[in-house]
């Protein structure tokens, strides 16, 4: 019989790769839907038709009981989130209720359905992942960051997904619960949302080389981060359920690029010069940055054999030339629609 595989955040970018990740490995993969007619599902089905679908969502207690009853898996990964961290000075309440107070929810219903009751009674057959974060280590206490480095986070986001990280070692500790905790340094893909830095850039460099825009606005240019490819990350996640005994893993690729790279690279891949189409904008500087993050992934490379694939270069080039693509084919979507009436 396939394993099962249950997943919060199947409509996110990490959501849709690890899908097709696990459906490769022969998993008969779920996916928790939120809200009604959620146009997002539509997408992911397109990507992968052999998914399954089961209501629920982080801030609703029953329905994520009622998922696991349904689905009766062998793996949960919990990806759902609000993972824009700007929005967390935005709405800060609602933040720490999906990501913090959604994975002691998301814990509840893996406890409750497989009867744990008693202190490391370790009986659970349900294996969860949960979405932990760089930002959790915020402004480092070192570089680069690993299992052990303390956190000191500096968003509500980061606060939040600390909360969802210890939760999670504690229900290791205080159920035998097998339950892990990935740290994950930023990933991106095309599938990457628009609102998110790289992304941002390779759009709207795709559209300046197209002719559609003419600047790009952004904030501190200075950040530095280690970017890899997302698709070589759920790998990760996956890897990390199959592990004799659980545990919490860093990941990322080890090299730091700043924001500036980000930009020089994707325009240079064009042929343009980002220094005519660049505008800082102090409105998008954050209240509190997170200035350097970089992983020290070697205990992932060791225990779990895991490497990255695509390096940061790569990674933008591909994105600037799947926008181009996208772009060109909007703009010929565009020019079919009637320019007004409809
Ligand atoms: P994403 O593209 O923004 O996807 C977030 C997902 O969460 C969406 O599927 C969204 O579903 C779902 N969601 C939001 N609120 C929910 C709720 N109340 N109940 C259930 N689902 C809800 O994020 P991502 O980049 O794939 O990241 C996946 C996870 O990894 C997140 O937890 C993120 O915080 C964490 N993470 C990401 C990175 C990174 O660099 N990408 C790094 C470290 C950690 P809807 O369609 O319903 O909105
Ligand atoms: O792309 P970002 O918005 O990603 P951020 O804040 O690092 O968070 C991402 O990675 C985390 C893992 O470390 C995840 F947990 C989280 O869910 C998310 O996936 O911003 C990256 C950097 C920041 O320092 C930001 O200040 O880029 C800087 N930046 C400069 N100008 C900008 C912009 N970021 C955005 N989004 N938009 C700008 O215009």
């Amino acid at each position: 019989m396939a394993r099962r595989a249950l997943i919060t955040g199947i409509t996110g970018q990490d959501g849709s790769y690890l899908a097709e990740h696990l459906l490769n490995e022969g998993y008969q993969v779920w996916g928790l839907i939120r809200g009604q007619a959620n146009p997002r599902k539509l997408r992911v089905s397109r990507l992968a038709s052999e998914l399954s679908f089961v209501d629920g969502d982080l801030m609703d207690q029953s329905s994520l009981v009622s998922a696991v009853e349904t689905v009766q898996p062998e793996e949960v990964y919990n990806l759902g989130a609000i993972s824009f961290v700007p929005m967390s000075w935005q709405q800060p309440e609602l933040v720490t209720e999906i990501n913090g107070m959604g994975v002691l929810r998301m814990l509840e219903a893996i406890r409750m359905v497989s009867g744990l009751h008693h202190s490391r009674n370790g009986g659970t057959q349900i294996r969860f992942y949960q979405a932990s974060s760089s930002e959790m280590f915020g402004k480092a206490f070192e570089t680069p960051q690993r299992e052990s480095t303390p956190f000191h986070p500096r968003s509500p986001y980061g606060v939040a997904k600390a909360y969802g990280h210890f939760i999670t070692k504690n229900y290791r500790e205080s159920f035998g619960m097998y339950a892990v905790s990935g740290m994950l340094f930023n990933h991106e893909s095309p599938r990457r949302g628009a609102e998110f830095v790289t992304r941002k850039i390779s759009l709207a460099v795709a559209r300046i080389k197209q002719g559609y825009q003419d600047k790009l606005h952004l904030g501190n240019l200075d950040a530095v981060r280690d970017w890899g490819f997302a698709g070589d990350y759920v790998r990760a996640m996956h890897l990390m359920l199959q592990q004799p005994e659980c545990g919490d893993y860093v990941i990322g690729t080890g090299q730091m690029h700043s924001v500036r790279d980000a930009v020089r690279i994707a325009f240079t891949h064009v042929g343009l010069n980002w220094e005519d189409h660049v505008v800082v904008d102090p409105a998008l500087v954050r209240p509190a940055e997170v200035e350097v993050l970089c992983a020290d992934p070697a205990v992932a490379k060791n225990q779990l054999g895991w490497e990255p694939t695509v390096d940061f270069p790569q990674l933008m080039q591909m994105m600037v030339d799947c926008d181009l693509l996208q772009v060109t084919r909007e703009r010929e979507y565009a020019d079919l629609m009637p320019a007004s009436g409809w």
